[in-house]
């Protein structure tokens, strides 16, 4: 049966306060956690990832996980470590242990940053591309995914790894023309990726059906994803602002763009 009631972890952040509003009309009974409190939510769970009972109490009954807490820039090692590689390690633990069957993990495009990005006639980056993490951070996402692959190998909890660009409201870079996931767009991936069949652990790319595209959405596809915006609509205006990507600009020849250069730092 599809998943009802789903905790969405990191409600309180952007894509949490986005996909708050986008995943209940699709049917879904939100549970809400995150070390913050969360605006208009009394019910929400505070807590951190860092504690394992914490985790594994907001986990108890629920059909699936869409996890999206955790330090979404560079930070140290060391505050990578707790948020995201052990508090990833404790979400995957408790879901183990209450028999959760599915979880949504929001990877991201910084698991692959130092991929080339296309150029020209450059094929698209295909999912199985080499990981080449740009930071800690990227890092961390690539322990995620494999983390994932583990529990799906020995114990049977199935994840969908979404390698996100860029979700927000709009672009508002050039190179979000090529990453940019719309919010309407991401509700549709995370929904197909809640209720697929037999996704074991699928890795996908997380965007819109963009003009400027620069990675292969066959396998979101495959989930039942279908993209319905494009950044191109914005391509006018954020050209003129900013011009063109440099091709001879460092911080725009890789996938990660300005996260290879001069990544901007976790504020906590
Ligand atoms: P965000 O920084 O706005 O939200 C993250 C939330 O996680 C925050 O509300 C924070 O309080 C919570 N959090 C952090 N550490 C925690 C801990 N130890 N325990 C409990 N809660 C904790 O980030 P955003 O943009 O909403 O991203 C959500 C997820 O999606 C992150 O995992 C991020 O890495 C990933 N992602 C987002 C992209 C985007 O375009 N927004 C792109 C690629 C990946
Ligand atoms: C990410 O992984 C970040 O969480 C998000 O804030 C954006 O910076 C995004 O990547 C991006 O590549 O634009």
């Amino acid at each position: 049966p599809a998943p009802r009631t789903v905790l969405l972890t990191g409600a309180a952040g952007g894509l949490g306060t986005l996909m708050r509003e986008l995943l209940p009309p699709y049917g879904y009974d939100l549970r809400l956690f995150d070390m913050r409190p969360v605006d208009g939510a009394p019910d929400a769970i505070v807590g951190d990832l860092g504690d394992r009972d914490a985790v594994r109490e907001a986990v108890r009954g629920v059909d699936a996980v869409v996890h999206l807490a955790g330090i979404s820039l560079e930070s140290s090692f060391d505050k990578i470590l707790k948020a995201n590689i052990e508090g990833t390690y404790h979400l995957y633990e408790a879901a183990r242990e209450e028999g959760v069957r599915r979880i949504v993990f929001a990877s991201s495009n910084h698991a692959v940053g130092y991929t080339p990005r296309p150029q020209g006639d450059n094929p698209l980056i295909p999912v199985d591309t080499p990981r080449r993490p740009d930071t800690f951070y990227g890092l961390s996402k690539c322990f995620g995914e494999d983390l994932a692959q583990l529990y799906w190998d020995k114990h049977g909890v199935e994840t969908v790894s979404v390698r996100i660009g860029s979700c927000f409201p709009e672009p508002t870079s050039v190179r979000m023309l090529s990453v940019w996931m719309s919010p309407a767009d991401g509700a549709r991936l995370f929904h197909a990726a809640l209720t697929a069949e037999g996704v074991g652990h699928t890795v996908v790319y997380g965007s819109s059906a963009n003009t400027r595209l620069w990675w292969d959405l066959g396998s979101a596809r495959a989930l039942g994803y279908e993209p319905r915006d494009d950044s191109e609509v914005f391509a006018e205006k954020l050209i003129a602002e900013h011009g063109e990507l440099d091709p001879r600009d460092p911080s725009h020849a890789h996938l990660g763009g300005h996260f290879t250069t001069n990544p901007p730092i976790w504020p906590y």
